[in-house]
């Protein structure tokens, strides 16, 4: 059987960043606030760029890293809740900007959670031996589905893409183990741009929500409680120790999140990348453009093992043990 071995990470954010001070002459906020509550400094917004023109970009630059032909691309798969459209998906945008013609491609949404999602996803057509190339990304522009008068969500979401190139490897590593969730039930508790219907057939009373909404408390609460149990569940199925873990990925929600994570783990807060000072939460986008900041900076490094975790909107969430 093959493995899924990640041979190339990358990101893109859109040039404008906006700061905590820009959002407090727009929404009555203050820096302080944002990043004693949030762990938040600034974010990225996108000026018209797309989530397929982010993940164009994010493609780019893996193609340029693993030196891959697109016509050796066999599959695409993007992990968004913010498509360009609903049809065509967002990966067969991106297929055909980069010209993976003997592709096959496709948009995954599981919110927050949908990079891990995908990466599992990609993982099985890898294993089964039905693709050997597949670039898997988490894509977002949130801030088209953010209500920017409301102070109580418009300063945590920016925008961002993030991706890997992973590949069918005869050598060690790779994907190693999931653990993965779904809790529809509590789905009302994140939400975000909700279908519409007001046509000739049906007069609607009710207001239209196109924004990203949350009960903050009560999805605090499911994330706190069933990470630590994914991560802990993963680890003991792989057979592996919380000490053998180089870091921890968690999707970048809120530091104060990661935080009670840890303590819940019980592992150092030091094993947990975080980069939400810079870019807020960026849904889907958040652990891979992780991935690629860590890559970058070298901390990723051959054997090593890494858990990446995602949690959000469904409910979903999930883990995977990586090595890489
Ligand atoms: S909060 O409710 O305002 N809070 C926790 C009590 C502040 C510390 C809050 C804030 Br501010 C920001 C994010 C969350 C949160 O719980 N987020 C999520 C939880 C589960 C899944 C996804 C998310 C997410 O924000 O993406 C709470």
């Amino acid at each position: 059987m093959y493995k899924t071995e990640i041979v190339a990470y990358a990101n893109y954010l859109p040039p404008k960043a906006v700061t905590n001070d820009d959002l407090s002459t727009m929404v009555e906020t203050n820096d302080e606030w944002i990043r004693t509550r949030t762990g938040i400094s600034e974010r990225h917004v996108s000026t018209g760029e797309t989530a397929s023109d982010l993940c164009v970009k994010v493609a780019q630059k893996l193609i340029e890293k693993s030196g891959i032909s697109p016509l050796d691309i066999d599959m695409l798969i993007v992990a968004t809740i913010t498509p360009d459209f609903s049809t065509p998906n967002t990966a067969c945008l991106v297929q055909a900007a980069i010209g993976a013609d003997n592709a096959f491609a496709f948009d995954l949404s599981a919110a927050c959670s949908g990079f891990v999602y995908a990466m599992s996803v990609a993982d099985k057509y890898i294993k089964s031996g039905a693709a050997k190339n597949i670039l898997v990304f988490g894509s977002e522009v949130l801030s088209a589905i953010t209500d920017w008068t409301d102070r109580s969500s418009c300063v945590l979401f920016g925008d961002g893409a993030g991706g890997v190139l992973v590949r069918a490897s005869e050598t060690s590593g790779g994907v190693i183990a999931e653990d993965i969730h779904s809790n529809g039930a509590d789905g009302h508790k994140l939400t975000g741009n909700a279908l519409y219907i007001d046509t000739p057939f049906f007069d609607n009373e009710k207001q239209k929500q196109p924004y990203l909404q949350m009960d903050g408390r009560a999805i605090f609460t499911f994330a706190t409680k069933k990470v630590p149990q994914s991560v802990s569940a993963l680890l003991e199925k792989a057979g592996v120790s919380k000490d053998d873990i180089a870091y921890i990925v968690p999707h970048q929600a809120n530091y104060r999140i990661v935080e009670a994570m840890a303590k819940k783990l019980d592992m150092p807060l030091e094993k947990f990348f975080m980069n939400i000072d810079k870019c807020g939460n960026t849904s889907s986008a958040s652990i891979p453009i992780a991935l690629a900041e860590m890559d970058e900076k070298g901390l990723l490094k051959k054997g090593d093992k890494i858990v990446i975790t995602g949690f959000g909107g469904g409910l979903t969430w999930g883990s995977i043990l990586l090595e890489i």
